[in-house]
C-alpha cells in the first residue's frame, strides 16, 4: 500500500474543534512537533476568524514548544494529560485556562483504553520507519504510541529524517490486556524483551505521512553546583551505606531517577564514585549524564521509555549504535514505568521534592500548594513501588528565601507511608522503620538549612500531641510569610 504525502498543513486540516488527540513520545523526545505547529498556526487562524477551536491532547509525558507551547499560547487547548513542562502551558493552566488531569504516567495508556477520556479522534506518531503493511518504528521515544496507534480513528505519521539512522532492534513493544484478561508483564531483567521492536496497525487508518527532518527539541539542564553535587554525594553514600549493611544485595539493584537539574546532577555523582558498584537503570527517561556513564562503564544497561537527550548526545548514541544496541531499550511508559516490574525487580528510585515536611510527605508539583509546575510524571509509579523509594531536594530555594522542608506540605504527591529516605546537601534522614516523632527528628536534625532548623525545633514545641504532632494553626505560617514579605524567615512561631 502507498500512503498519501502530505504536508504538515494539510495534516492539520484533518484536526477538528473538540477533537481528542494523542501524540507518540515521551518528553520532547519522540513527539511529533510538524503537525502540531501548524495546528497552532490553524488555531491562531480560526480564532481570528472568531471560530471556535480548541483540542483535548494526549500524550506519554512532556512535550516540546511545537506542541505544548504553541497549542497553550493559542489558546487551542482545552484538556491536557499527563505531563507537561513548558512554561506557556503553567502559565495558561495556573490561569485556570486549561483543564489539566496530573496523572500517574504508567495509567495514561489504560484510563484511554478505559474510556476515561472517550474515543480517541486522532493520532500523531514520530517515526523512522513505516512498512506498506502498517508497522510503525518509533523514534527516539515511545510514551502512549501503541495505545494512541490501536485505539486513534486515524493516524497521521511524521517520518523524521532527523531519526533516520535510529536503530531497529532498540525498541520492545509490548501493550498490556485490560482486566479481566491483564497477565503479568514478563520483564524480569531490565534488560529482557518482551515485544516487538514495531507497532503494527491497520494500514488504512494511515491517512498521510508528513516528511520531516526537524531535530528533538531537547531540554538543556544547569550544570551541576555545590550544592547538587553535595546532594548526589550523599545519595552515593547513603546507598553505599545500604550495599554495605547487606541491605541492598551485593549485585546492586537497579536505579530509577526522575528529570530535571538535581536528578541529573545526582547520577552524575553516583558515576564518578568509585564505591558505587556499575549499576542498571529501569526508569522512564534516560538524560545525558547517563549515556556518559554507560561510556564509561558505570552504567551498564538502561531501560527507558526515552532517550531525553541533547541532539548531540542522540546523534552521538546513533553513530555508535553498535556499542549502544545491547545497551538500551525503549518501551511504552505502561512497561517502562510499570508498578508490577518496579516492585519485582526491586527499584532504588529517586526523584525530586519541591517541599517535604518534617513527617516525610512531599510535595513534587504545588508551588505554595496552588501553583502547578510541571507534574507527578511517573514519580508516584516508582515511589511506590519501589524497594527504597528516596526523595532529593536543595535544603533551600529562591537564593535561601524559601525552606524546602516545612511543617506541612502545601498538597502532598508522595505521602510518609512511601517516602522511606529523604536527602538534602545538609545530609541524609533514613525514615525508614521510623515513627512520625522519629521521622521528624530525624528530618529536622539531618535536612533542614541551619537557618531554619530552630524554627522546626520551635514548631514541635508548640504541635499539638498526637501520633503526628501539628499546631494546625502554624502549620502554613512559613508560606504565609512568603506570600506577605517573599521570605520564609520567621522571627518565631
Ligand atoms: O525554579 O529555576 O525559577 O529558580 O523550582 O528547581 O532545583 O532546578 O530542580 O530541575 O530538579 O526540578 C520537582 C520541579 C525539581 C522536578 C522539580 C524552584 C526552583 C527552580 C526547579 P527557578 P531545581 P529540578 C520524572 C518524575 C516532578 C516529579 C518527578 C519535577 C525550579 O524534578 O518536575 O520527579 N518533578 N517526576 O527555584 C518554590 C519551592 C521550590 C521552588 C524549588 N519549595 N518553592 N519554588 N523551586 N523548590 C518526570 C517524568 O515523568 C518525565
Amino acid at each position: 500500500m502507498s500512503f498519501n504525502r502530505i504536508s504538515a498543513a494539510q495534516a492539520a486540516q484533518y484536526v477538528k474543534d473538540g477533537f481528542n488527540v494523542g501524540l507518540s513520545g515521551f518528553t520532547p523526545a519522540g513527539t511529533p512537533k510538524a503537525v502540531t505547529h501548524e495546528i497552532g498556526l490553524m488555531a491562531h487562524e480560526l480564532h481570528e476568524q472568531g471560530k471556535p477551536f480548541q483540542i483535548s491532547l494526549f500524550t506519554g509525558a512532556s512535550t516540546g514548544d511545537s506542541a505544548d507551547g504553541i497549542l497553550s499560547r493559542e489558546h487551542a487547548l482545552k484538556f491536557r494529560a499527563p505531563y507537561t513542562t513548558n512554561k506557556d502551558f503553567r502559565t495558561a493552566v495556573n490561569a485556570g485556562e486549561i483543564a489539566y488531569n496530573d496523572i500517574n504516567l504508567s495509567q495514561m495508556a489504560q484510563e484511554l483504553r478505559y474510556g476515561f477520556y472517550g474515543k480517541l479522534d486522532l493520532g500523531i506518531i514520530e517515526a523512522f520507519d513505516v512498512s506498506d503493511d502498517g508497522k510503525i518504528w518509533v523514534t527516539a521515544g515511545v510514551g502512549i504510541a501503541p495505545t494512541v496507534a490501536r485505539l486513534a480513528d486515524k493516524l497521521i505519521i511524521e517520518l523524521n529524517a532527523a531519526h533516520a539512522r535510529c536503530a531497529k532492534g532498540l525498541h520492545d513493544i509490548f501493550e498490556l490486556q485490560d482486566p479481566p484478561y491483564r497477565r503479568e508483564v514478563p520483564v524480569y531483567q531490565p534488560s529482557d524483551h518482551c515485544g516487538k521492536d514495531y507497532i503494527q496497525v491497520d494500514p488504512k487508518k494511515i491517512i498521510g505521512i508528513v516528511d520531516v527532518n526537524i531535530p528533538d527539541e531537547a531540554r538543556g539542564f544547569t550544570a551541576p553546583d555545590e550544592t547538587t553535587m553535595q546532594i548526589g554525594h550523599n545519595v552515593a553514600q547513603f546507598l553505599i551505606s545500604d550495599l554495605k549493611r547487606g541491605i541492598i544485595p551485593s549485585t546492586f539493584l537497579p536505579l530509577q531517577s526522575g528529570v530535571g537539574n538535581v536528578a541529573n546532577a545526582v547520577l552524575g555523582a553516583l558515576g564518578e564514585d568509585p564505591s558505587v558498584p556499575a549499576f542498571q537503570m529501569y526508569t522512564e527517561v534516560i538524560q545525558d549524564s547517563v549515556i556518559n556513564l554507560m561510556r564509561e562503564g558505570h552504567c551498564k544497561f538502561g531501560s527507558s521509555s526515552s532517550l531525553s537527550v541533547s541532539n548531540e548526545t542522540l546523534q552521538g548514541i546513533y553513530d555508535d549504535m553498535d556499542f549502544f544496541k545491547d545497551k538500551l531499550v525503549l518501551r511504552p511508559t505502561e512497561i517502562s514505568n510499570s508498578p508490577e516490574i518496579a516492585r519485582r525487580l526491586g527499584l532504588i528510585a529517586m526523584n525530586t521534592a519541591l517541599e517535604a515536611d518534617i513527617y516525610g510527605n512531599v510535595n513534587s508539583t504545588h508551588v505554595c500548594g496552588t501553583k502547578m509546575m510541571n507534574g507527578v510524571g511517573g514519580s508516584c509509579d516508582f515511589t511506590r513501588n519501589a524497594f527504597i523509594s528516596i526523595f532529593s531536594c536543595p535544603s533551600t530555594a529562591k537564593g535561601g528565601k524559601i525552606s524546602a522542608i516545612v511543617p506541612m506540605c502545601t498538597h502532598v504527591d508522595h505521602n510518609e507511608h512511601s517516602v522511606k529516605v529523604l536527602i538534602t546537601e545538609q545530609g541524609i534522614a533514613d525514615l525508614r522503620g521510623k515513627s512520625p516523632a522519629q521521622r521528624a527528628k530525624c528530618i529536622i536534625e539531618n535536612c533542614v538549612h541551619p537557618d531554619y532548623k530552630q524554627l522546626m525545633w520551635d514548631y514541635l514545641k508548640i504541635a499539638e500531641k498526637g501520633q503526628t504532632s501539628h499546631a494546625l494553626q502554624k502549620a502554613f505560617a512559613l508560606h504565609q510569610a512568603l506570600a506577605e514579605k517573599g521570605d520564609m524567615h520567621l522571627a518565631e512561631f
